[in-house]
């Protein structure tokens, strides 16, 4: 097999060579990830050309060609994600990861899948998107009997439409997706397609939220609306790879979110298009320039754009909540009340005792505060000026002049040319002192401060 890793050396063995009649007849091995690095693109190794997709912090699943038919195997098992560098989490997955290997086949392949149940209860695995015979859609109870644990079951269909689908159980949905347990599949088009373009790079994730209590290291699977922790592929910034791209390459990212909540994927510094869906290519009258596309639950967005801005341009959930790493959420707003003195006298009591967030809660970034073993940080990040103040679904599209077209490695932080930085005013000052906007009934310069309910002012 041709597969590399690009960030650290662990590569997956899979045995490609020949095999024999008997071989064939057995199950496919089944190679497992021990890395959670993003994986070089699978260049196909037989079938149909296609340009694979990058799966962010993720791999490709190697297959077999048994009589013109892609066999793969996919094992329900539990895993242990590196959520971050020294952050560990609990989950179910396949072969090795959560999420699982993305598969990748060709528009009219045949596809036979094995599905081997290691977890300790019953499994199923619905292909979401797809057009297939209602007993392979792999809903539990309605069109299959459940996977027992430790029985293999074999899926078996045609790849029909092209596009971006994934895959996840339709048994104990909310233990099982709330556990990790999903995974992307693409199908790519057997030729030219009036609505899928040529693209340099391709890059997919799927967005997931855990709740995992600061120091444990299992998630909470009853949780319905109160996650801490927002990842892209089970990763948080910055421990989510970065997106590269040449000047001037059209780049596809294709999101799907099994979370509970709608995400609004935005990115810096250029526009897209959404050009597919789970539903297949969109009508190229149907698409409109956006810096921001919503992807609600159980939804994905395939978008497009060329990447002609030269720099490091943030890619994150515009939910503000969801670029944050775990925090107690007992956490009042602090901002505008002064503290003056009553730390002081807390300290004579609780000598440790300290006060955040009185003026906003930038503090944090920087802060090395202490955290239970196993937490990932509330806000983190270092980039070239300093904290960046964010922990969760927030990553960079990296774009470069004159990369190589098969160079997917982080080329570093951008070196913004010179006079091309936000810098501080260095002129006259701003008079601090002057009014500037005077409230209803308060004399210029009387700074006050509006409590929130009672509708009474408070001098400060
Ligand atoms: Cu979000």
């Amino acid at each position: 097999m041709n597969r590399r890793n690009f960030f650290s050396g662990a590569a997956t063995a899979v045995a490609a060579a020949s095999v024999g009649r008997a071989a064939l007849a057995a199950l496919p091995e089944a190679p497992s990830q021990s890395s959670a690095n993003t994986a070089a693109p699978l260049a196909p190794p037989n079938g149909r050309p296609y340009r694979p997709v990058v799966t962010l912090n993720g791999w490709t699943l190697p297959w077999r060609m048994n009589a013109g038919v892609k066999e793969f195997h996919l094992v329900a098992e539990p895993v242990v994600r590196e959520v971050a560098p020294g952050f560990f989490v609990n989950l179910w997955g396949y072969n090795g990861q959560s999420p699982g290997p993305t598969i990748e086949v060709v528009e009219g392949d045949r596809v036979r899948l094995f599905v081997t149940n290691r977890l300790p209860e019953h499994t199923t695995v619905h292909w979401h998107g797809q057009r297939l015979p209602n007993g392979m859609d792999g809903v539990g109870g309605l069109t299959q009997p459940h996977i027992p644990p430790g029985k293999t079951f074999v899926y078996e269909f045609e790849a029909r439409r092209p596009g971006t689908f994934m895959y996840h159980p339709h048994a104990d949905e909310m233990v099982q997706m709330a556990m990790g347990m999903m995974g992307l599949w693409i199908t790519h088009p057997k030729g030219r397609h009036p609505l899928i373009a040529d693209v340099q790079r391709d890059y997919a994730f799927l967005l997931a939220a855990y709740d995992v209590e600061p120091g444990a290291m299992t998630p909470r699977v009853n949780e319905m609306t109160d996650f801490n922790i927002w990842t892209f592929n089970s990763r948080v910034f910055p421990a989510i790879d970065p997106l590269v791209a040449r000047q001037g390459d059209r780049v596809r990212i294709r999101v799907g979110n099994l979370t509970m909540t709608n995400h609004p994927i935005h990115l810096h510094g250029h526009e897209f298009e959404v050009t597919g869906t789970d539903g297949g290519p969109v009508p190229k009258s149907a698409r409109w320039p956006e810096v921001t596309t919503d992807v609600a639950v159980g939804q994905m967005r395939q978008v497009e754009l060329i990447a002609d801005e030269p720099g490091d341009w943030a890619l994150h959930c515009h939910k503000s909540h969801h670029t944050m790493g775990a925090m107690g959420h007992g956490v009042p707003t602090m901002i505008g009340v002064d503290h003056r003195g009553l730390v002081g006298k807390i300290q004579k009591i609780v000598p440790d005792y300290m006060v955040m967030g009185e003026r906003g809660m930038a503090d944090m970034g920087a802060m090395e505060m202490p955290l239970p073993d196993n937490t990932h940080p509330m806000m983190t990040g270092t980039g070239p000026f300093g904290p960046l103040e964010m922990g969760g679904m927030f990553t960079t599209l990296k774009v470069r002049k004159g990369l190589g077209a098969d160079d997917w490695r982080d080329p570093g932080d951008f070196q913004h040319p010179p006079g091309t930085v936000a810098r501080e005013w260095t002129g006259a000052p701003a008079d601090a002192a002057a009014p500037r906007q005077a409230l209803p009934g308060q004399a210029p310069g009387a700074p006050r401060v509006r409590k929130p309910e009672g509708g009474h002012h408070n001098h400060h």
